[in-house]
């Protein structure tokens, strides 16, 4: 592992650290850490990822030394909302850049924008027991310098950190931001203000959008992490997992 990674990792209450040069996938480690009973907030970090996962069966790119990838082994405790996990991740990033001094905006339901580009993308997987959530492996995945947004056609446009902030950048110092806002957010799901947090940084709130097809005006969230859209049909809403949604911009 790299010292500098250790040393900015070492006051936080994590489980086992894990360090890659290179990986398939870190959440796929991270579901075999689970499974095998990994402590709470074990982390699997890898500097390239040869097959990341974005959802749906999509890829997510990670060359070497040029993005932030890493996954956690969240326990869960009983009749934690599955849903919450992935604003989780989003809320964490979100709140680490704007540390930064950058104004993010969060496109329900997983995704950080900075200037209206993606930066970051949330994986998060939940494990089952039965009817019981046995836990989540969060994996998040942001792109650090340019080289990390991946060259062609892509769902959303793409940004990096560096492309935004003037002067270098420290991915284990952004890591470590996002873990403490992690932490801290983690302690909030279930209570209102998660869900008012998560809404104050939607990006298109008021705007048109378009969300599994239809087109309507972004009124915010249900209290069960859905899309509220105000539409010409009246108002519709719309679970996470089951559709993307862009701007009308983008059409
Ligand atoms: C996501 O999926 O945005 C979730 C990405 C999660 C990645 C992390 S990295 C650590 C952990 N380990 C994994 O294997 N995954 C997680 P989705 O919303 O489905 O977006 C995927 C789409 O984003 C792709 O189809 C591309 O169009 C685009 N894309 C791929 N790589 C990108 C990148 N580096 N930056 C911006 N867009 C990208």
């Amino acid at each position: 592992m790299p010292p500098d990674l250790s040393a900015h990792l070492s006051h936080l209450p994590l489980g086992t650290v894990e360090y890659y040069e290179t990986i398939g996938s870190t959440n796929d480690l991270a579901s075999e850490r689970l499974a095998s009973g990994a402590p709470d907030l074990t982390l699997i970090i890898s500097d390239e990822q040869t097959a990341g996962r974005g959802r749906q069966g999509r890829s997510w790119h990670t060359p070497r030394n040029a993005a932030l990838a890493f996954s956690a082994v969240l326990r869960t405790p009983p009749n934690s909302p599955p849903w919450a996990y992935a604003p989780l991740g989003a809320l964490a990033v979100h709140d680490a850049l704007a540390d930064f001094g950058l104004k993010p905006a969060i496109k329900w339901p997983n995704d950080v924008l900075i200037s209206g580009k993606k930066v970051c993308g949330v994986l998060a997987e939940a494990y089952w027991q039965g009817t019981s959530l046995l836990g989540v492996v969060l994996g998040i995945g942001i792109n650090i310098l340019p080289e990390a947004v991946p060259a062609g056609e892509l769902l959303f446009p793409a940004t990096s950190v560096a492309e935004e902030v003037p002067g270098p950048v420290n991915r284990w110092h952004i890591l470590t931001m996002v873990l403490e806002h992690l932490i801290r957010r983690r302690a909030r799901i279930g209570k209102t203000d998660f869900l008012t947090a998560w809404e104050d940084r939607l990006a298109y709130k008021g705007q048109t959008v378009v969300v599994g097809g239809q087109r309507g005006l972004l009124l915010g969230l249900t209290t069960e992490g859905s899309l509220r859209l105000q539409t010409n049909e009246g108002e519709k809403t719309f679970a996470a997992g089951e559709v993307s949604l862009r701007p009308e911009i983008s059409l």
